[in-house]
């Protein structure tokens, strides 16, 4: 009985979590949208200067190198960024 009591705590634990990470990549889709003043899909320096941390790394986000940040290439960088903040 007790064991039960506990998987249960857990699933409990584990749902809550998903559902934590689901809202925080609805956000991030957000967050590009916000950051993309004009609209056109794409990131330019001058929005990317919004929000600090891409501003910092925006060359590097910049995986082609257009002077642009597209969607994929932020969602690299919310990767990244994630990655480096779970080390
Ligand atoms: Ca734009
Ligand atoms: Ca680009």
């Amino acid at each position: 009985m007790k064991k039960t009591i506990g998987t249960i705590a857990l699933y409990a634990v584990t749902t809550s979590f998903l559902m934590a990470s689901d809202a925080n990549s609805v956000k991030s889709v957000d967050n590009f949208k916000a950051l993309d003043l004009n609209q056109d899909l794409m990131l330019s320096v001058e929005e990317a200067a919004n929000d600090v941390t891409l501003f910092n790394i925006f060359a590097k986000a910049d995986s082609d190198g257009n002077q642009q940040v597209n969607r994929s290439e932020y969602n690299d960088f919310l990767k990244n960024k994630m990655e480096k903040e779970t080390e």
